[in-house]
């Protein structure tokens, strides 16, 4: 494979043994025959994961609406007329009530996302009480609240958090498209400072944005040349809004989303590939596809932030019908 590759800032010569991948090789890995990409996608799975096993993250919205971004997919920008209430922090305790909740349900990592541009200095203590308390529940911690600068990202270090999520979305070219308030760089700033600060990366996008395939294929470009794999990357399908610049996007095509999986998969080796956002809206069958494309992590319960999720019994039923066990902490 051709290792030479000049994207953009992230795209920055790197050591170590992590296998490289020009963008027409990324390119020609999509466009397999799909029998050929998916075989390729489930060998590098089986050689690095447990093929039967899928981790369950639980998310929470601790503060929902009123964001002044204006991301075109998103229910909670202030700019759209989505309807969605917004509403204030939640208290630490009322989190922490949930969080029980969830863990005494079977959950291991939690995770809380916020509707903010970045985290205002008055709500660091609020946010640091959660982790430490979410911690103390004996779970793994995860957020996702905007921009951080390096200060912030160590606080929250230091408060125990585990993991930070915050997604470059959509390819460096389409991005312009979908967000103004905020520009990639931003974005690839802010995952500098989670990296440096020693807290994991959980970094992905969405897919059925009216991207074209090769903005899906340089999305993955991008992540896969950062300094690090991400530990997770969610490939979201959109969830189209009413009252959103997105709302009436036709969605993608199936076979395009598995093909966007199995990529990250074979670029990505050792992360988790999250199919997360989108899941109501997929059959079954498709979902198998997903996990057989070597997605290998996804979200649980009724919500994501504020979109509907499968829920519990859904899932618990594919899991049966297809074998599949939750993966435990720890053994990942
Ligand atoms: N406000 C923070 C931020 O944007 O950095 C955190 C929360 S934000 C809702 C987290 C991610 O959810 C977005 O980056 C986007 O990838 C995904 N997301 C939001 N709305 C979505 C939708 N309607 N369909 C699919 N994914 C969506
Ligand atoms: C991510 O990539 N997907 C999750 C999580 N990170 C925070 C959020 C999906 C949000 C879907 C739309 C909603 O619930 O409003
Ligand atoms: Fe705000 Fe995040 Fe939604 Fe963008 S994705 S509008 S930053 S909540």
């Amino acid at each position: 494979m051709n290792a030479d590759l000049h994207l953009n800032a992230a795209a920055e010569p790197l050591t170590g043994a992590r296998p490289r991948w020009s963008r027409a090789d990324a390119q020609a890995i999509y466009d397999l025959p799909f029998n050929d990409l998916i075989f390729q996608a489930q060998t590098v799975h089986r050689e690095n994961f447990d093929p039967n096993r899928v981790q369950l993250s639980r998310l929470l919205s601790i503060k929902t609406g009123g964001c002044p971004e204006d991301c075109g997919y998103c229910s909670q920008s202030s700019r759209h007329e989505s309807g969605l209430k917004a509403s204030k922090l939640m208290e630490v305790q009322r989190v922490l009530a949930e969080a029980k909740k969830a863990r005494d349900a079977g959950a291991t990592r939690y995770c809380m996302g916020a509707a903010w541009r970045s985290p205002k200095e008055r709500d660091m203590d609020a946010v640091v009480a959660m982790i430490e308390g979410v911690k103390d529940l004996g779970m793994e911690t995860c957020m996702t609240l905007g921009m951080l600068d390096l200060g912030q990202a160590q606080r929250l270090k230091e408060a125990g958090l585990d993991y930070y999520n915050h997604n470059i979305d959509t390819s460096e070219r389409y991005y312009n498209e979908i967000i103004t308030t905020r520009t990639f760089a931003d974005r690839l700033d802010t995952l500098a400072n989670v990296r440096d600060s020693g807290i994991k990366v959980c970094c992905g996008g969405i897919v059925g944005m009216g991207e074209e395939k090769a903005d899906r294929v340089d999305m993955l470009v991008t992540l896969a040349y950062l300094p690090e794999h991400p530990d997770s990357v969610p490939i979201n399908m959109l969830i189209p809004i009413e009252g959103t610049p997105l709302g009436d996007a036709d969605p993608i095509e199936p076979i395009e989303f598995v093909r966007t999986i199995a990529l990250a998969r074979i670029m990505m080796p050792k992360s988790h590939v999250r199919l997360s956002a989108g899941r109501t809206a997929m059959s079954d069958e498709m979902q198998a596809l997903c996990f057989f494309a070597g997605a290998n992590s996804i979200f649980v319960g009724d919500t994501l932030l504020t979109a509907e999720n499968p829920g519990e019994d859904k899932d618990t039923a594919l899991f049966r019908r297809l074998g599949i066990q939750p993966m435990e902490r720890g053994a990942e």
